[in-house]
């Protein structure tokens, strides 16, 4: 068995049952295995492999909370502290019925990784609760909310482990929370990113995403002589990484057709209205069939997928782990669609991303293309270390040059190992080689 193979097996038995844990070290490990083999010796020695795969912390707790029937609930949370190699750890808290541990260690690992390629000082992190906000009221949101932190304050801190939105969790949740931290602690600072403009927050987060995921996506097709504008996108989910998405890649003239939810698509042939989409996602919260009552010309495909069925250039998912399947890549390919970038964390089977690369479609993994905002994350931890504010066009243009940057590692790390066109390979490289440098110049701590 190669070293390998030989963690691989180690990561399946020590953590059985996690199967989203087992694709997201499986991927990172098969295409670093010829920048580790060129030094077996030295990592096997290190167990450099073995650390790579094992949180240095992994924390759950008991969230009690009191519901609007005055019915006590009861949910579990979780802090994954990945590692500590370039900062402080740092990654997104989210709430899903869905989230486990296999969820939590899964997008922790690529965290690491993602956060290296920013170039930032930042370890990978990632936390959360199976929480589930959907018809929650108000009241109940800030409970629970509150309750979380009452534990998590215990963890963090702002060169310790600063968390801040995923799926699930938004500017309303990180004020929350933030609020209960200051309340136990009596401190007021940058624990949490992605907070409220008035107490701390970064102009230019809530875009970060969605924008520099379309920024990397430009610099990708001008390697290839071409450009986002007059190309047909297609993007999935409606949340924050959607809205910011459909926002740049229009603004940059490009005609986006869809957005979704969990429970079906919107296709407009005219182009998403980004000001609808935002008045019904962000000001009423509601969901995206309503979408058909602003934009008559537009239609609702209840219970499908955008990917089953629509014709894009640029496919560009935005919405969760695993969205874009076999027999949807093979549908994108046929219906002519040339590149797929991630802006959800593994949105893309791994099937379906062996697939794609097999018939030549530009692949960006979301390591490298969704890192824009947990980038602009650590922008905020600057500002608010030095007590600044920095404008958004200045928070905006430094996006873009890391965007810039994260496209340069990923094609030379590729290029370096004979792929020049595996962007996986590329950014799991790129992300690898400064994490393992790190750990050995501290003494391979
Ligand atoms: P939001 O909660 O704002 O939006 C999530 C969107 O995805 C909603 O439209 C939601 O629909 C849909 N969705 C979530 N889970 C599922 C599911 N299991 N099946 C189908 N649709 C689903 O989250 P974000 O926009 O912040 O996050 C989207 C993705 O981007 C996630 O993968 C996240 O990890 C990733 N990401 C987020 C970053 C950020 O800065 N926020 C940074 C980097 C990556 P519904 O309302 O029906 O649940
Ligand atoms: O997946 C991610 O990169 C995020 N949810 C953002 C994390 C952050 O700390 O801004």
């Amino acid at each position: 068995m190669t070293y390998v193979e030989e963690v691989m097996e180690r990561v399946k038995k020590f953590n059985p049952g996690e199967p989203e844990f087992h694709q997201a070290v499986q991927e990172v490990l098969d295409s670093i295995a010829p920048a580790v083999a060129a030094h077996e010796e030295e990592y096997r020695k290190v167990k450099l492999l073995e650390r790579l795969i094992e949180p240095e912390r992994s924390i759950s707790f008991q969230v009690l909370w009191v519901d609007d029937n005055g019915e006590v609930q009861i949910n579990r949370g979780y802090r994954i502290q990945f590692s500590s190699s370039l900062g402080p750890y740092k990654g997104g808290l989210r709430f899903h019925p869905t989230v486990n541990r296999s969820i939590m260690n899964f997008l922790g690992f690529e965290q690491t990784f993602k956060n290296a390629l920013t170039g930032q000082a930042i370890g990978g992190a990632k936390g959360g609760s199976n929480f589930d906000p959907k018809g929650k009221s108000e009241r109940e949101i800030m409970a629970f909310c509150q309750s979380f932190m009452t534990e998590l304050f215990k963890y963090i801190g702002p060169n310790e482990d600063v968390p801040a939105g995923d799926i699930g969790v938004g500017a309303r949740e990180i004020g929350y929370l933030y609020g209960q931290y200051k309340r136990i602690t009596n401190q007021f600072e940058g624990v949490l990113t992605g907070k409220g403009l008035l107490y701390g927050g970064s102009l230019g987060r809530t875009e970060a995403t969605g924008y520099g995921l379309v920024y990397i996506t430009e610099e990708m097709l001008k390697s290839k002589g071409m450009t986002i504008a007059g190309k047909t996108v297609a993007v999935s989910g409606s949340g924050n990484v959607a809205t910011y998405t459909v926002e740049k890649a229009q603004q940059m003239g490009a005609k986006v057709v869809t957005v979704s939810d969990s429970n079906g698509y919107i296709y407009d042939p005219d182009g998403i209205k980004v000001d609808v989409l935002k008045e019904i996602k962000e000001v009423r919260r509601g969901r995206i069939s309503e979408y058909v009552e602003a934009v008559p010309t537009a239609t609702y495909h209840p219970g499908k997928s955008v990917w089953e069925e629509v014709t894009c250039d640029i496919a560009l998912p935005c919405a969760s782990q695993n969205e874009i399947k076999p027999e949807h890549a093979v549908g994108l390919v046929e219906r002519g669609c040339y590149a797929v970038c991630e802006g959800a964390n593994m949105p893309t089977t791994r099937e379906a991303t062996d697939y794609l690369l097999e018939k030549g479609v530009w692949f960006l993994p979301g390591k490298a293309s969704n890192a824009g905002g947990v980038a602009v994350s650590a922008l905020e931890m600057s500002q608010n270390s030095m007590r600044k504010r920095r404008s958004f066009e200045d928070v905006d243009a430094e996006l873009k040059e890391i965007m810039k940057d994260i496209w340069a590692q990923v094609q030379s790390a590729a290029s370096d190992y004979g792929q020049p066109d595996n962007y996986v390979m590329g950014a799991n490289i790129a992300g690898f080689r400064k994490v393992v440098k790190a750990m050995r110049e501290q003494g391979w701590v």
